[in-house]
């Protein structure tokens, strides 16, 4: 399996996370991509591969243009206009649909999030290009014909919209990894999103394409962030009727209640006829996960890459949640060994 990693993602280090009415020590923080690349490299998975450099242009086929240039110059506004802590969006927009963007940084902050769990800090405008540029040497390596690859993302990306951050995440990796699939050659793409929480940005850029189906298994949103989205009956619109799968589950659900979920999603993405598959691979449904409520054990994560494996599809994990850092390498490394047998 090729591998794909930056060190760039040390430059998001956040010191704040506004969660539960404190500000705290960030759950999506450094030592989790360190801790992984340890475990891969001991488990010898496969060789580690430094990303190759695709520019701005593929993520701005799934994000738009001021959006990006928003997180191009948020942190340069923010402290232009003199302050000292991290950037944390406070107000929003009560009528989306005809908000006018404001001027200030403050205003635009709310303007395109989606939460304010992530605070904008210096730095993290390169780490997610980082990652964004990560993800696009796996689908790269997939679109050279290669079987699979992992790209070790950090920040994570689902969360993140066409023209919104939140969730710890900025730009899109899977997203973008899944446009540029299209774009490549595959005719059809599938993405699978394994992350405890819906990836709500995955699903509403691709919830009008016909061509990339969208399958997500996570806490019900109706418990669980990002609230909002994430239900049974949203199954897709106009061209995208019947092109988006979620499978909501409830507090406390392990591998029996996540199997028979994931079991009917491989069938909708086998049925599908996908040339290529995109994994969005969170293992924050860990039975140990700080901010989730599953209860999948390690073992679990191999049973779920071996069943991901038997679709027998060129295949790009990408990297997402997963907060118990002590057993985050175990983790993955038993989902992408699983999924090699
Ligand atoms: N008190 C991903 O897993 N809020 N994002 C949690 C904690 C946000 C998770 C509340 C969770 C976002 C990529
Ligand atoms: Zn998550």
């Amino acid at each position: 399996m090729h591998i794909f990693y930056s060190e760039r993602h040390i430059r998001r280090d956040a010191k704040t996370e506004l969660s539960n009415g404190r500000l705290v020590a960030p759950y999506e923080c450094p030592a989790r991509a360190t801790l992984i690349l340890d475990r891969l490299r001991q488990a010898r998975l496969g060789e580690i591969f430094a990303p190759r450099e695709f520019g701005l242009a593929p993520a701005l086929r799934v994000h738009d243009a001021d959006y990006v240039a928003f997180l191009e110059s948020a942190w340069r506004e923010w402290t232009a206009a003199g302050h000292e802590g991290e950037a944390i969006p406070m107000v929003w927009p009560t009528n989306r649909d005809r908000a006018r963007r404001p001027e200030a940084i403050g205003g635009k902050l709310g303007y395109y999030a989606l939460a304010a769990d992530t605070s904008f800090t210096e730095g993290s405008w390169e780490a997610a290009q980082a990652a964004a540029q990560v993800a696009l040497s796996g689908a790269d390596a997939l679109a050279q014909g290669g079987r699979a690859a992992f790209a070790l993302c950090r920040p994570p990306g689902h969360h993140a919209a066409r023209d919104l951050f939140g969730g710890y995440c900025f730009l899109n990796n899977a997203a973008i990894a899944a446009r540029f699939l299209r774009d490549h050659g595959a005719a059809r793409c599938a993405v699978l999103d394994v992350d405890f929480h819906h990836g709500n940005g995955t699903q509403d850029i691709f919830y009008h394409s016909g061509d990339v189906l969208f399958a997500s298994l996570h806490g019900d949103p109706r418990q669980a962030f990002p609230y909002f989205s994430g239900y049974a009956d949203e199954t897709g619109a106009g061209a995208g009727e019947g092109a988006n799968a979620n499978y909501p589950l409830p507090r406390g659900a392990g591998w029996t209640d996540y199997e028979a979920a994931l079991s009917d999603a491989l069938k909708r993405i086998a049925d599908f006829g996908a040339d290529a598959l995109v994994v969005s691979l969170g293992v924050d449904a860990f039975a140990g996960d700080p901010i989730s409520f599953f209860t999948l054990g390690s073992a679990d994560f191999t049973r779920m890459g071996e069943r991901i494996g038997a679709l027998r599809l060129p295949t790009l994990f990408v990297l997402e949640g997963g907060y118990a850092v002590a057993e985050i390498g175990i983790n993955v490394v038993n989902a992408l060994t699983g999924f090699q047998q």
